[in-house]
């Protein structure tokens, strides 16, 4: 059973992120997204409703759970949910920069690998807070998120 884990805030989910969780499923039996719980970060939405946005996104995949990963090591979360890869999206040479030490440190720590994936042109320019931002300030942000993420916002 070939198991990975895609890891992120996913505050907001976008579709920058549904296309590499997307294609993570095509490469591996089971995805686990897990979604970060920094309690140091100031999130937009909470745990609870960045889970719901992503399993209402997500359900038409087959083999795909999302979890809270908890506050520690995303290199023992993967011992822990059997995953012996972490699935990354790269959409430049800054997250390649910012993802090399973290990836070669997970291996260093339990062995986990890190599969990165090249963003898709379509996607590439997308971040969630540029997302937040854009909301915030009065913009349309509705071609770069999916329905369940759209919806929420215009609740709130
Ligand atoms: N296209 C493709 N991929 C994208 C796009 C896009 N437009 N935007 C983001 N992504 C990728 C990111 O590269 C990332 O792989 C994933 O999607 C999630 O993105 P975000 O922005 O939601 O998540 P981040 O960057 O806030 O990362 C949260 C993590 C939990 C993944 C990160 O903080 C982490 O790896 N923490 C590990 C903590 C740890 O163990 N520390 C010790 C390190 S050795």
């Amino acid at each position: 059973m070939r198991r990975a884990v895609c890891p992120g805030s996913f505050d907001p989910l976008h579709h920058g992120h549904v296309e590499i969780i997307a294609r993570a499923t095509s490469l591996f039996d089971e995805v686990i997204v897990a979604v970060s719980t920094n309690y140091n970060k100031t999130h937009r939405f909470d745990v609870d409703e960045r889970i719901a946005m992503i399993q209402e996104t997500v359900s038409s995949l087959q083999g795909i759970s999302v979890v809270a990963m908890g506050e520690g090591l995303l290199a023992e979360f993967c011992r822990k949910v059997g995953a012996n890869s972490v699935v990354k999206g790269l959409r430049n040479s800054t997250d390649l920069n910012y993802e090399m030490p973290m990836a070669t440190m997970n291996r260093h720590l339990t062995g986990v690998e890190t599969v990165f994936l090249p963003a898709d042109g379509r996607y590439a320019h997308l971040s969630s807070s540029l997302i937040k931002e854009i909301s915030q300030l009065g913009g349309d942000i509705s071609e770069f998120v999916p329905r369940a993420v759209m919806r929420r916002f215009s609740e709130q």
